[in-house]
């Protein structure tokens, strides 16, 4: 059976389980606990040189990158959520653009308001407001870009979906400005709404961040 290697309370793990879930694949998940260091041990690193999570080990395949493991994954059960024709570009495209543009301030304000919290360092303003402008410049184009449309790519949800959403996985912790953009906001519900794997892992992640934002509240 393949084994996802990650932590609930992340949003790139979320990305991969999502897709196992919508899928339906059964998956042995091992927990790499980010904050007690999991992702640093020698064992780990052998497998990831990064320390980062998600990481799938399926017979041979050793992956991470959460969207190369979902285009593994897509490959091996056919999945639609990799179309076919003309959409297959777009989709992965999308989901280009979001490792190269669209993710670039999230980690920043999760390093800044939950990272550097639970480590007792100070926050830097100047770096809250370099993630906040990116997050904004970003936002107006996929707002644009959402106009009138039900997902991404198609009316039906595609791997750019997951990737995109992902940053939306700490909304109440690390309070990127989405608000200010209505379609991007519907479209993070809608997909909510429709797609019970998306639902599923949000529940995930909150589930955990509990427990953590809990320890962080104690040792503060
Ligand atoms: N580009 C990677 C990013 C993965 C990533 O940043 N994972 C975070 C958790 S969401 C992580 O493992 N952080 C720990 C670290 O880098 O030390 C992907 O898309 O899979």
């Amino acid at each position: 059976m393949m084994k996802l290697y990650g932590d609930p309370g992340s949003g790139s793990t979320r990305r991969v389980s999502a897709v196992l879930y919508r899928i339906g694949v059964d998956f042995e998940f091992q927990l790499v606990d980010l904050f007690k260091g999991d992702n640093r041990t020698p064992q780990f690193l052998a497998l990831n040189p990064n320390g980062a999570i998600p990481l799938l080990v399926d017979g041979e395949a050793v992956l991470y990158e959460a969207s190369a493991i979902n285009l593994h994954l897509v490959d091996k059960y056919d999945s639609e959520l990799l179309p076919k024709g003309a959409d297959r570009a777009l989709t992965l495209q999308w989901m280009f653009w979001a490792a190269e543009h669209w993710r670039q301030g999230p980690p920043a304000l999760f390093n800044e308001r939950i990272g550097k919290v639970a480590m007792g360092i100070p926050q830097d303003p100047r770096v809250i407001a370099d993630a906040e402008a990116s997050i904004r410049k970003f936002s107006t184009i996929l707002d644009a870009h959402l106009e009138g449309r039900r997902y991404v790519v198609s009316e039906k949800v595609t791997l750019a979906d997951f990737d995109l959403a992902a940053t939306f996985s700490h909304l109440s912790r690390t309070r990127p400005p989405y608000d200010e953009f209505p379609n991007v906001m519907a479209w993070h519900q809608r997909l909510l709404d429709e797609v019970p794997a998306w639902a599923r892992t949000r529940d995930e992640v909150e589930e955990r961040m509990a427990v953590l934002m809990a320890a962080i509240e104690v040792t503060k």
